[in-house]
């Protein structure tokens, strides 16, 4: 099933189910070499989910900004290249979401536990915002916040659940968007952990 969120944004329920292991398998790579970290925001506070990247560029945080580098910054070596599952499952999505010819070069990994949240933001800072957003929502289901253009817009809740794949772009691609805190609601295959990557064209 498809739930539009907005004109250009859905939420193709379940989509990635069919590979979610090869997908998993792709996120221990990753993490192996570039492992889970809680940065710090802009205003100084730790950031409640842990994040990695793969693929040409990588985002990350600190109290200098927000911004994406081709190296870890951690240990100084470029960010792992992005498993051959993202990439088909990102193209495939894109296309099937109205965005063909989906290249993306970048792909932030997100962890949550428990208690965990990501307020409501923006994502602007890829280069280009003609290019759609794919993400992939494993594990714990978590309550996904959708907003308008400005902060103080409502936003509307959709529960995003192990193998659904969100796609957005166009008119939606600036909203406001976030996830309420995590309820321990653990998952069969993956615990009391819930894992969202979003794969982008950053450069
Ligand atoms: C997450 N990640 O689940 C969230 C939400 C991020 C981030 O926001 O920047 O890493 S990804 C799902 C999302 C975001 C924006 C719009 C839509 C879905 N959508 O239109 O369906 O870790
Ligand atoms: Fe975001």
């Amino acid at each position: 099933g498809r739930i539009l969120l907005g004109p250009q944004a859905m939420v193709l329920r379940g989509y990635a189910l069919p590979v979610a292991e090869a997908l998993l398998a792709g996120v221990d790579a990753v993490a192996a070499q570039a492992p889970f970290r809680h940065m710090e925001t802009a205003g100084g506070y730790t950031m409640s989910v842990a994040l990695t990247n793969c693929g040409q560029l990588g985002w990350t945080s600190d109290a200098r900004g927000y911004r994406y580098t081709r190296t870890d910054p951690q240990s100084g070596l470029p960010w792992p290249d992005m498993p051959e599952a993202f990439l088909r499952l990102a193209r495939d999505a894109a296309a099937e979401a109205g965005f063909p010819g989906f290249e993306p070069d970048a792909c932030l990994v997100n962890r949550y536990e428990p208690g965990s949240r990501l307020s409501l933001h923006q994502d602007r800072n890829e280069r280009d915002y003609g290019a759609p957003i794919v993400s992939v929502s494993l594990g714990m289901p978590a309550m996904f916040l959708f907003g308008g253009d400005q902060r103080t817009d409502k936003a509307s809740r959709t529960p995003l659940f192990h193998g659904d794949v969100a796609v957005w772009g166009g008119v939606d691609r600036l909203r406001y968007h976030g996830i309420m805190p995590m309820k321990d609601l653990p998952h069969p295959r993956l615990g009391s952990r819930r894992i969202n990557f979003t794969i982008r064209k950053a450069g």
